[in-house]
């Protein structure tokens, strides 16, 4: 059972790099890098900032990069720009090989996943050196959670771009968690599936990956993955877990889940290290995803993996409702730290974007959507994946 109260401090570190909030997918692409920015304000106008120590660190490296990622695929990062994407021929087509600027509707340019951004591998070097440098941070022991709300790209594969995600940070960090600790546990509240990070390790018995996500069945992204039958592969087998979701799901089902199967995980796989990868598409009122989940909801899942009084690393991801993600992601580094906050949102650069929500951090969710989630259904899936993990318990 969790080992720690609540309350009690840890020592935080945190990763902020201003040179994210500048990056632009596209002018109605739906991933918006500035939701990072207003979190960090909303982070330092409430205080939190002298809570934690701040993590300066270089830009990831191509060889950082290179340690996962294809050399090829890390190459074209390296040397695309949009103009040389624009004028076509060979850079259009090396890009497009590696799922970047590849339209999914041929005479649409707009209906691209994976825009060829400008300044891309330096964006791909900041994200990824700030979740490097807090996995870092947590193998050296001088703290206890490392944060990185720009990271969490759980998409990226080795060899290509997918849903938003070029480099894999979250896979580049296990790694690096890997050479201090023996065991990682990783888990997924983004409204999808973790699908990059469950393939990198489906093979290893050292790392266990563990998805909560919105039923991939035909028309929800990535297709195919996640299924509750889908429990690794070799020394992997039991090491991936998949908790798939129907929409409508509300904190109460959500955590009835969670919070069993995560203790159940921690007894049985006994990691020495924490990944958290807390999208914010989970979330009521999300434009991509369909959960119903309050940022308490969603909290309290992060307050439960802080319990065991392991090693967290604390990622960011999907949220495409851009004040409740950095609402959320503040709300979230206040529970790291051991802090009570106010509801009331304090006057700074971006609080008209709160307005919606009466300028309080807690917004309300949706009263009269359907809870697609049977009980049926959610007890079910908790049953199988408890015998699943019984399977491993020595
Ligand atoms: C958009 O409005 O399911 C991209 C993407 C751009 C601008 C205008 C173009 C409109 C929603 C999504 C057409 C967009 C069509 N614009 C996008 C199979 C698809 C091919 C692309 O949170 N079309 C692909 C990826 C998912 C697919 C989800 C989640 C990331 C994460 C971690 C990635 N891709 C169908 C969709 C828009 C857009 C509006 C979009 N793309 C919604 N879902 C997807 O897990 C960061
Ligand atoms: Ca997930
Ligand atoms: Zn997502």
């Amino acid at each position: 059972s969790p080992s720690c109260p609540d309350g009690r401090k840890r020592r935080v570190c945190y990763y902020y790099d201003r040179g994210i909030a500048g990056v632009d997918y596209g002018e109605d692409h739906v991933m918006v890098p500035r939701r990072v920015d207003m979190a960090h304000a909303l982070i330092r106008s409430y205080g939190l900032l002298g809570d934690m120590s701040r993590l300066r660190t270089r830009p990831a490296t191509y060889d950082d990069i290179a340690a996962f990622h294809d050399r090829g695929y890390a190459d074209l990062l390296g040397s695309l720009t949009p103009e040389a994407f624009a004028a076509g021929g060979e850079a259009e087509l090396t890009a497009r090989s590696f799922n970047v600027g590849e339209p999914s509707k041929k005479e649409d340019p707009r209906s691209v996943d994976n825009p060829p951004i400008a300044g891309l591998w330096d964006y791909c070097c900041r994200y990824a050196g700030g979740s490097l440098a807090a996995a870092r941070a947590l193998a050296a022991g001088g703290y206890d959670i490392a944060i990185n709300w720009s990271g969490g790209m759980h998409h990226a594969c080795r060899d290509k771009a997918s849903g938003f995600c070029y480099v894999n940070d979250i896979v580049l960090a296990i790694r690096e968690l890997l050479a201090a600790f023996a065991r990682v546990v990783y888990v997924d509240i983004d409204v999808h599936h973790g699908d990059g990070v469950e393939t990198a390790f489906v093979h290893s018995g050292r790392v266990m990956t563990v998805s909560f996500h919105q039923r991939t069945n035909n028309d929800f992204f990535p297709k195919g993955r996640g299924n509750l039958a889908d429990v690794g592969v070799g020394e992997g087998v039991y090491r991936a877990v998949n908790v798939p979701l129907y929409a409508g799901m509300d904190d109460e089902g959500y955590y009835g889940l969670f919070q069993p199967i995560m203790e159940k995980v921690m007894e049985v796989f006994k990691p020495e290290a924490i990944v958290m990868q807390c999208g914010g598409d989970s979330l009521s009122g999300d434009r991509l995803g369909r959960l119903n989940l309050s940022i308490a909801g969603h909290a309290r899942c992060v307050r439960f993996m802080r319990s065991f009084d392991v090693p967290l690393l604390l990622l960011g991801g999907g949220g495409y409702t851009i004040n409740h993600v950095a609402a959320c992601w503040c709300y979230e580094t206040a529970v790291a730290i051991g802090k009570e906050i106010d509801d009331d949102i304090p006057q700074h650069c971006y609080d008209s974007y709160y307005q919606s929500q009466g300028y309080k951090l807690h917004y309300t969710v949706k009263k009269n959507l359907k809870n697609d989630n049977t009980n049926h259904h959610m007890t079910q899936t908790k049953n199988t994946v408890l015998r699943n993990l019984d399977k491993l318990a020595a």
